[in-house]
């Protein structure tokens, strides 16, 4: 590894822009082909101008080991039918490695899952800081009606690996019901085949930030609304 010289960037916390950033990554709703439920409204909005639904600004760093790769996403607000928009989520090539959230503006909700089937759903709100532990795939929705930002940083060598969430999907669907963002079962996700699925741990709790304990990792209950949630 060639030795770097020390740098600082940036960051603006009501925009998440961070400068000066190496990559910008865009998203629009083409781009998430087959992974909302309802096909029709998502063919009506790509027909209507294919909305903008996150940005990733990402600093400069080289993708191996001993880096640490930090970045921000932004989020926008808005639903497909009755599902927030949110980002592909993914597991890490490298399974082996954790990342870090912190979240600056807006609110929503962390979604992970494992291959076994364990589920989690934290809410972020800004200042949580949350702990995504090795092996667990990661998605984000914004379930607010403006941007939700968070600044992220994880291993360099951890890569990206989407293809297992396009083929499976997540095991929840963030929705709205009655003007709340509710946590149901999604009817198309497809399990890991050879593993057997832990169905009694697989409906997360949702608790708010505040509520939340340390709690050795393991968050499962029976499903339930989002509780103590505030639009906007
Ligand atoms: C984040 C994500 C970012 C966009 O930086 O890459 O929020 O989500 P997708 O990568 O799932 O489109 C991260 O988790 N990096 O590892
Ligand atoms: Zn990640």
């Amino acid at each position: 590894m060639r030795l770097m010289q020390p740098f600082a960037a940036q960051l603006q916390f009501h925009s998440g822009l961070i400068e000066p950033y190496g990559e910008k990554t865009v998203r629009r709703l083409s781009d998430m082909r087959g992974m909302y439920q309802d096909i029709a409204a998502m063919e009506e909005l790509i027909k209507q101008g294919d909305p903008l639904l996150y940005e990733v600004y990402e600093v400069d760093v080289p993708h191996e080991e001993g880096q640490l790769i930090y970045c921000t996403s932004i989020i926008y607000p808005g639903k497909v039918g009755d599902e927030y928009y949110m980002t592909k989520g993914h597991f890490h090539s490298k399974e082996s490695t954790a990342e870090m959230y912190f979240s600056l503006q807006g609110r929503g909700y962390l979604l992970m899952q494992t291959h076994d089937g364990q589920v989690s759903a934290l809410e972020m709100v800004p200042g949580t800081v949350a702990y995504i532990p090795p092996f667990w795939a990661h998605r984000t929705v914004n379930t607010g009606d403006e941007p939700f930002i968070f600044f992220g940083v994880y291993p360099g060598d951890a890569g990206h690996n989407y293809g297992t969430i396009e083929e499976r999907g997540f095991a929840k669907l963030v929705v709205e019901r009655n003007g709340k963002p509710v946590l149901v079962d999604n009817p198309r996700y497809h399990p890991h085949p050879t593993l057997p699925r832990k169905q009694e741990r697989a409906t997360p709790t949702l608790p708010s930030p505040a509520s939340r304990g340390g709690n050795g990792g393991n968050n499962a209950q029976s499903p339930r609304e989002i509780s103590g949630y505030r639009e906007g």
